[in-house]
C-alpha cells in the first residue's frame, strides 16, 4: 500500500513528463466520473494515475510478455497502442506489486474495451477519451454523453474509435471490434 505520493513517483519515473500529466488528469477525470457513478473514488484515482504506465516500454518487453504469459498470441500482430493496456498490466504486478483485479482489469480494458467492463472499467476508458486536454472534433459531445450515461459514453468511444482505425487502414485487434459489436449492438 503505497501513499499517493509514492505512487506518483512510481509512474513518473516511467513515463515523459507530458504522458505523467496526462496520467494525472485521467486520474482526476476518473475520481470525478467515480462520484457520480457510484465507484470508490479513490480506487478511480489510482486506477486513472496507472492506466498508462507501462505506454512508453520497449516493443520487445511486450513481446516476451506476449510469449511467456500465455497471452493471446494474436496480439503479436498489433503494436505499443494495443499492448501498453492488455500487456501493460502484467508490469504493473511485476514492479509494482499491484494485485487488486478490479485496478488491473480496468487497465487491460482502457485501450481495447471489452463487451462486458465492470463499471470502474468503464470509467478509467471514458476519462481516458475526455479528460481534460483531450482535443479532438466530438470531444464535447463525448464529455456531454458521458454526462448523462457512463455506458452511452463507452458507446460513443468505441464506435468513434472503430471509425478512426479504418480510416486510418489500421488493423482492428478482434477484442475492440467485440467491443464495438456489444454496445453499439444493444447489449449492454
Ligand atoms: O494511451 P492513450 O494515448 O492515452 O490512449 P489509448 O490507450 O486509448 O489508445 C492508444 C492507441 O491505441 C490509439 O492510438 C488507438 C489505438 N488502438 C485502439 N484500439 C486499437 C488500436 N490500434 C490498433 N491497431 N487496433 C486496435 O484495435
Ligand atoms: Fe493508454
Ligand atoms: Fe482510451
Ligand atoms: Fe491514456
Amino acid at each position: 500500500p503505497y501513499t499517493h505520493a509514492e505512487l506518483a513517483a512510481k509512474v513518473a519515473a516511467k513515463l515523459t513528463d507530458s504522458r505523467f500529466q496526462h496520467c494525472l488528469r485521467v486520474e482526476q477525470t476518473s475520481r470525478e466520473l467515480a462520484a457520480e457513478n457510484g465507484v470508490d473514488p479513490e480506487l478511480a484515482g489510482i486506477t486513472g494515475l496507472l492506466h498508462d504506465y507501462a505506454k512508453q516500454r520497449s516493443d520487445d518487453t511486450f513481446i516476451k510478455l506476449i510469449k511467456t504469459r500465455g497471452l493471446d498470441p494474436a496480439l503479436l500482430n498489433y503494436g505499443n497502442g494495443v499492448w501498453h493496456g492488455v500487456v501493460g498490466a502484467e508490469l504493473i504486478k511485476d514492479e509494482l506489486h499491484i494485485y487488486n483485479e478490479d485496478i488491473l482489469t480496468a487497465v487491460r480494458l482502457h485501450t481495447v474495451g471489452a463487451p462486458y467492463m465492470p463499471k470502474l472499467a468503464q470509467i478509467v476508458f471514458m476519462a481516458d477519451f475526455i479528460e481534460p486536454n483531450r482535443n479532438f472534433p466530438g470531444v464535447d459531445e463525448a464529455r456531454r454523453v458521458t454526462q448523462k450515461s457512463l455506458a452511452a459514453g463507452v458507446r460513443y468511444q468505441i464506435q468513434h474509435t472503430l471509425a478512426y482505425l479504418v480510416s486510418q487502414g489500421a488493423p482492428v485487434y478482434p477484442q475492440t471490434l467485440a467491443t464495438y459489436n456489444a454496445w453499439v449492438g444493444g447489449v449492454n
